[in-house]
This record gives C-alpha cells, sequence and structure tokens, in this order.
C-alpha cells in the first residue's frame, strides 16, 4: 500500500513551487506562474529536441511564448543569448521580473547527441514605474532564482528560489517534472576537474598551477580525473551531483573567458552556492560581478567549496607576488 500511496502521491515542480509560494502568503502568485511558464518551456524544447525537426523550434520563437499563448503580466524584460538587444515587454503588459535565458546553450552540439540544456535567472525589477536596461545589469547576487534544463538521456530541471537547490526529472508519460534530487549538496571536495585543456598554452600563471596539481599532485593524493563535456549545462550538472571544479578561465586570446555573465556564470554560480559551493571569476565572487553590457563575458570557476579555496589562494598569492 505504502508504495501505491508513494506512486499517487508525487511531488511534481508544480506542486513543490506553489509549497514554496504558500511561505510568502503576501504573495500575488506571479512568480509561481513566471516559474511555471519556465517549465512549460522547458517541456517544449525537450519534446523538440528529442526529435530531428528543430530547426523548427527556433522558427517558433516570437513575441508569444512557445505554447503560442500571449505572453503573461510576469515578464517585464527578457535578455536571451540568441537576441542582441534585451526585449522589453509592452508596458500594457509589463511584470515586475526579468528573466535572463540561454534557451539552447550547448546546441553546437546537438548533431552528435551530447546533452544541451536551457539555463536561466530571474531579477526583479528595481523600480515598476521606471524600467531601464539597467534593471537587466544587475550583479547575480540580486537574483531571486535560477535554474537550468539539461536535455539528455532523460530531461531534468534543476531549480532554485534561494532555499536550497532541488532535481526534478521529467516523467514523458505524465508529462510533469517529478522531484528526484531534493535538497542537491555539492561534495565538499571532489576528485574532477572539468576544462577545455587545449587552451592551457595560453593559460595565466594560477589556472596552469591549479591544473598541474590536479594532474601531478604533489602532496601523496590521487591525480584528478578531467572530464569534459563541452556542454556547460551537463559539465555544471556533473559536478554539482559528483563534485569537483568546472572552469572556463580567462586565456591571452579571451581575456575575459567564453562564458557569459547573465545567463551562464550568474545562474550557475546561484545554483552551486545555494547547493553549498563556490564560483570565483580569478579576481572575485562570480555573484558580486555588475555586468555592464548584456552579453559580456567572465572567467569562472565553480564547484566544491574546497577546491576553489585551492584556486582562489593560488590567484591571492599570484596577486601577492605583484
Ligand atoms: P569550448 C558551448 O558552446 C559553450 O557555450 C558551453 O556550453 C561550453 O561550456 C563551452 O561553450 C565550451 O567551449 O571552447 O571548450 O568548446
Amino acid at each position: 500500500h505504502q508504495a501505491e500511496t508513494n506512486r499517487t502521491d508525487l511531488m511534481t515542480i508544480t506542486r513543490f513551487v506553489l509549497n514554496e509560494q504558500s511561505k510568502y502568503p503576501e504573495s500575488r502568485g506571479d512568480f509561481t506562474i513566471l516559474l511555471n511558464n519556465i517549465v512549460v518551456g522547458c517541456k517544449f524544447i525537450c519534446s523538440a529536441v528529442s526529435k530531428a525537426g528543430l530547426a523548427k523550434l527556433i522558427g517558433l520563437a516570437g513575441e508569444t511564448n512557445v505554447q503560442g499563448e500571449e505572453q503573461k503580466k510576469l515578464d517585464c524584460i527578457l535578455v536571451s543569448e540568441e537576441v542582441e538587444e534585451a526585449i522589453f515587454v509592452p508596458p500594457s503588459n509589463r511584470g515586475k521580473y526579468i528573466v535572463v535565458f540561454d534557451p539552447l546553450d550547448g546546441s553546437s552540439n546537438i548533431d552528435c547527441g551530447v546533452s544541451i540544456g536551457t539555463i536561466f535567472g530571474i531579477y526583479m525589477v528595481k523600480n515598476e514605474a521606471k524600467v531601464s536596461l539597467e534593471d537587466a545589469l544587475q550583479p547575480g547576487n540580486q537574483m531571486l532564482a535560477a535554474g537550468y534544463c539539461m536535455y539528455g538521456s532523460s530531461c531534468t530541471l534543476v531549480l532554485s528560489t534561494g532555499n536550497g537547490v532541488n532535481g526534478f526529472t521529467l516523467d514523458p508519460s505524465l508529462g510533469e517534472f517529478i522531484l528526484t534530487h531534493p535538497n542537491i549538496k555539492i561534495p565538499r571536495k571532489g576528485k574532477i576537474y572539468s576544462v577545455n585543456e587545449g587552451n592551457a598554452n595560453n593559460w595565466d600563471e594560477p589556472t596552469t598551477k591549479y591544473v598541474q596539481k590536479c594532474k601531478f599532485p604533489q602532496d601523496g593524493s590521487p591525480a584528478k580525473s578531467l572530464r569534459y563535456i563541452g556542454s556547460m549545462v551537463a559539465d555544471v550538472h556533473r559536478t554539482l551531483l559528483y563534485g569537483g571544479i568546472f572552469m572556463y578561465p580567462a586565456d591571452v586570446k579571451s581575456p575575459n573567458g567564453k562564458l557569459r555573465i547573465l545567463y551562464e556564470v550568474f545562474p550557475m554560480s546561484y545554483l552551486m552556492e545555494q547547493a553549498g559551493g563556490q564560483a570565483f571569476t580569478g579576481k572575485q565572487r562570480a555573484l558580486d560581478l555588475v555586468p555592464r553590457k548584456l552579453h559580456e563575458r567572465s572567467p569562472i570557476f565553480l564547484g566544491s567549496y574546497d577546491d576553489i579555496e585551492q584556486i582562489k589562494e593560488l590567484y591571492a598569492s599570484s596577486k601577492a607576488d605583484g
């Protein structure tokens, strides 16, 4: 009977988000509707990605959401990796949230079947009466929620609204995301480092020293394993569950690294901190960055707390040496 109860008492992401909302009795529920709209978008992309006809998906994007419904009075500004300028929702339809997102990160990997994903973050506008581009250029420490949806062997949505991190797996037979990874905590220290070693010739000294320590530890500890998928959502998801460090460092060719602050670095850094890990740029806590442009990039080191401490020490001593 117990097994039967569990099967019918499913914790879906919709129920989970509503439960979260109930902690804020004064809330109007806009945030819940926004999150659930994002979830619907992820279900749509999951369905499209699993079919060959992905090209049609890009054509469907536009003013209305992928379901063809009117945008609800929720979004105020949308910032997409796919669109150069911020999308300001018409004032008559404007809500109080800003959504920054990379709709299909790692899409160059689609043809070979490697996992790809959607990454998103949510801010609140500073002043509903006077909305400007500045509202989309807030530091990551102002984010209210962040998450990603990974389209791989299964469709997994990982979400935080500021009270820890939870993972949900899509049950295609129900069309519901079911809570499968409650209260994710990243291991304090990991055995994996994740970086594109092909850029090693261009790294700065602290990164070079750190990777050297991973491969040839001097303290008798075992060498770390290198795992690099080349799809940020997949590399970050493995890091979150197994521990270790994911990095896209600066290099002489790209002094700000490759990953975009607003819709790659901030959401993944937010999740890592919520799961007990850290996120560092080589100079500062990643979430304290203040972006000056929508598509600005930053170097990023994120993952297990102790592993990030090591890279922070190497950058600090390199700075001390001048
Ligand atoms: P590289 C994919 O193109 C992406 O934006 C991220 O998903 C991934 O982490 C990174 O670029 C991989 O870049 O230079 O190692 O191929």
